[in-house]
């Protein structure tokens, strides 16, 4: 697939892609979003890249969807297109993905980097859901997500007065793990893939399938399947490795198996 609306860039063991609509905030259009998800899928099942970073660029992460190709849509316009699909592909991603957002992180904008695992952030970001002040409200997930970073109360009243969250309260919600000067969020966030990249696969995709089942199951439930993927990661070889490098002092040599 040619990309239009995105730039990949490798530094093995990490990926970075760049949404790419300068012109307009990187409002999310059907396109960029379908180069989004095959790009994501392809580097899911790419041996040599462990982590990924989304980003876009000083001025903004992305505004949101792209209200243009939105305007004229009915309700069977919507259901037809079947965008949802796409979100729900991002959803499915095992392997950990980091946002690093600067400036606008509006609407799908602010879902897409919740939709990701860890956000890295600028000074100048600012998070929010404005879908109420064209007449909708968050449809992939602001609902839910923004509820569960950053609680009801705060989440309620961004929802409902579609207002803009700073980085620094972000951070100071949950919503934002780290804020750094415009200059360096990037390279922060590539120090912390490549941290990430540097563990063992296997056991990180794990971790995070089971870090995110506790935003859907009981604790119990929760637990049991927490349990399962840890015994799970016995019969790895990393395991044995990890392990065995530990009694010996030294380095272990990660074989993703
Ligand atoms: N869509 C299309 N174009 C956008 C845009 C957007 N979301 N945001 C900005 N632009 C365009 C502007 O139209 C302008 O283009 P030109 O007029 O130059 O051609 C250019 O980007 C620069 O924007 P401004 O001139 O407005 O720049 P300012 O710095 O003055 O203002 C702003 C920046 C971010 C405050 C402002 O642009 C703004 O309010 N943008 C709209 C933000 C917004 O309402 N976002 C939520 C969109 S609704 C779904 C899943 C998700 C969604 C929908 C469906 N399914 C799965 C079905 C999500 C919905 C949304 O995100």
């Amino acid at each position: 697939m040619e990309f239009e609306n995105i730039t990949l860039t490798k530094e093995i063991p990490i990926a970075t892609i760049q949404l790419n609509r300068p012109d307009v905030l990187n409002a999310l259009n059907h396109r960029l979003l379908s180069e989004l998800v095959f790009c994501l899928e392809q580097l899911d099942s790419d041996d040599s890249v462990n982590c990924v970073i989304i980003t876009g660029n000083e001025k903004a992460f992305a505004a949101g969807a792209d209200i243009k190709e939105m305007a004229e849509a009915d309700t069977i316009d919507m259901l037809s297109r079947d965008s949802f699909s796409a979100w729900d592909r991002i959803r499915r991603i095992k392997k950990p993905v980091i946002a690093a957002v600067s400036g606008f992180a509006l609407g799908g904008g602010c879902e897409l980097a919740m939709m990701c695992d860890i956000i890295i952030a600028s000074e100048t970001a600012k998070f929010g859901q404005p879908e109420i002040n064209i007449g909708v409200m968050p449809g992939a997930g602001g609902t839910q997500r923004l509820t569960r970073a950053v609680g009801k109360y705060r989440a309620m009243e961004m929802i409902l007065t579609g207002g803009m969250m700073s980085a620094g309260d972000a951070a100071k919600s949950g919503l934002v793990n780290r804020v750094f000067p415009v200059e360096l969020y990037l390279e922060e966030a590539k120090r912390l893939a490549r941290l990430i990249a540097s563990k063992p696969p296997l056991a990180v995709k794990l971790a995070k399938e089971s870090v995110l089942k506790s935003e859907e199951l009981s604790l119990k439930d929760g637990l049991e399947f927490e349990r399962k993927n840890f015994y799970m990661l016995f019969s790895s070889e990393d395991q044995k490795e990890g392990m065995k490098a530990f009694v010996e002092k030294r380095d272990p040599r990660w074989k993703g198996k």
